[in-house]
């Protein structure tokens, strides 16, 4: 496939939407170009044809597709080895913890954003109740379903190499209760695709863009 025919990704450096797209992408080997915007200022053909204004965008020739799940799943459909069950209930199962994934990532940002210890122990006690549901799904063998990498892994991936990162340069380390989502996160931060899956400088980019905040979070 010439550079010209290949799927672009429009992206953005540290949204974890974008990277469980990137981590499919890689997984399944497909060749792609990788395109970064600036969120607080758009440009022009962006905003022309992302319907939500949101990243990631995967442009496939006219076609524009959106939604990391969407994608996701676009991806899974269209190469290599499938990372959803086939059996139609496990599948709605699987999506449905995707979807959860979402939501998690969501409060793990805005736990970023907390400008008050109140504020922040609020979300805190939130997440850890939903993660309790989590720790009771997951397989204890190293991915969401037991050995084989699924679009779950990938789409928890993000958050899970957030945390780890959160964990070491804050002190607060959000799975701290839950060995399993422990063991998890070891597997997936291993893999060459999630490794490979930001930039270099990632970990700084992250950290900064909290110190920056100047939330509860970075005074830890
Ligand atoms: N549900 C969307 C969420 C994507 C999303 O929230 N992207 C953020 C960056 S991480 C964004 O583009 N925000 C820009 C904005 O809302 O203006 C997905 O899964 O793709």
């Amino acid at each position: 496939m010439s550079a010209l025919e290949q799927p672009i990704l429009v992206s953005h450096k540290l949204c974890p939407f974008v990277q469980r797209s990137v981590i499919t992408l890689l997984h399944k080997k497909i060749d792609f170009t990788i395109e970064y915007i600036s969120l607080e200022r758009k440009p022009d053909w962006f905003v022309e044809i992302s319907p939500l204004g949101k990243v990631p965008l995967l442009r496939i020739k006219d076609t524009v597709l959106f939604e990391s799940a969407v994608i996701n799943e676009y991806l899974d459909e269209t190469h290599g080895e499938p990372m959803l069950p086939k059996d139609p209930l496990e599948k709605a199962e699987h999506r449905s913890w995707i979807e959860f994934s979402s939501s998690i990532n969501n409060i793990q940002f805005q736990l970023t954003q907390a400008r008050r210890e109140e504020t922040f122990s609020k979300i805190e006690e939130d997440l850890n109740k939903k993660l309790a549901h989590l720790e009771k799904r997951i397989g204890d063998k190293g991915f969401f379903n037991g050995k084989e990498f699924s679009l779950v892994d990938s789409s928890f991936a993000p958050f899970l190499m957030r945390s780890k990162i959160l964990a070491e340069n804050t002190g607060v380390d959000t799975v701290s209760d839950y060995k399993k989502l422990q063991k998890w996160r070891e597997n997936l931060l291993s893999l060459p695709e999630v490794k490979k899956s930001v930039v270099k400088d990632f970990e700084d980019l992250y950290m900064e863009s909290i110190y920056e905040r100047g939330g509860y979070l970075a005074d830890q």
